[in-house]
């Protein structure tokens, strides 16, 4: 019986996760460092100090402690800068019906997100209201593939791992909510994750009310 989803927030219901490559790009595009695409799928859903890890893989030198905080920091600048200019279509396609016809069912929502911005972009998004709890980078202190995030919005539903499931867009946050002994929904960048439970393009392409209401008659 699932009673309870739990969302990703950057890539799954807005399209925050772009802002976050633009942020990253302009950081490393003034220091000099390679970076694409490629590296940034590794970056999705694991938190701001471990992706600019990833990036200095291949920034060709060590970066100090202080100068590691020092980029950290900026790009989290130019990404808060950005979010101050979103907009409701910034919304991803299918995730407000998707959000009330989950409510409507009464299944319990929550957000499981590394990001730490995360409560700021539901309030800047009208998001917040549809959500009985928030579970964020600020609250954790190992982001995803650990389960902690997921794990942590479970509890504060009430709910078993068992009975939730995860909508994912990050390979990482696939792997979180395995670990987590949760069943997951693939979208995204996600999709074809041979982990995941059930696979789909978007929000937008699949019925997850459906879904779930065909699981729990099952
Ligand atoms: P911040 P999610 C994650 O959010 C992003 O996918 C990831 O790219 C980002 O590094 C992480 O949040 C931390 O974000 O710098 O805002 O704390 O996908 O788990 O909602
Ligand atoms: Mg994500």
């Amino acid at each position: 019986m699932i009673e309870g989803v739990i969302f990703d927030l950057d890539g799954v219901l807005v399209t925050t996760d772009d802002c976050h490559y633009e942020a990253w790009k302009r950081m490393a595009d003034e220091e000099g460092m390679p970076f694409d695409r490629e590296v940034n799928r590794r970056l999705r859903g694991v938190s701001r100090m471990e992706s600019l890890d990833i990036i200095l893989e291949n920034a060709g030198r060590v970066y100090s402690g202080e100068e590691r905080t020092a980029l950290a920091k900026r790009k989290n600048a130019y990404y808060v800068d950005m979010i101050h200019g979103l907009g409701k279509d910034a919304i991803l396609s299918g995730a407000l019906e998707t959000l009330e016809k989950l409510r409507r069912l009464g299944i319990k929502l929550a957000i499981g997100s590394s990001s730490k911005n995360a409560p700021a972009i539901l309030d800047r998004l009208g998001l917040a209201g549809y959500f009985d709890t928030v579970a964020d980078g600020n609250q954790i202190h190992r982001s995803k593939p650990d389960p902690d995030v997921f794990l942590l919005a479970a509890n504060k539903l009430g709910l078993q791992p068992a009975n939730c499931l995860v909508v994912e867009d990050a390979d990482a946050g696939v792997e979180a909510a395995v670990r987590a002994g949760m069943r997951v929904l693939a979208v995204g960048a996600a999709k074809g994750n041979p982990r995941a439970t059930v696979q789909a393009e978007s929000l937008g392409t699949f019925d997850l009310s459906a879904y779930l209401s065909g699981e729990n008659r099952a």
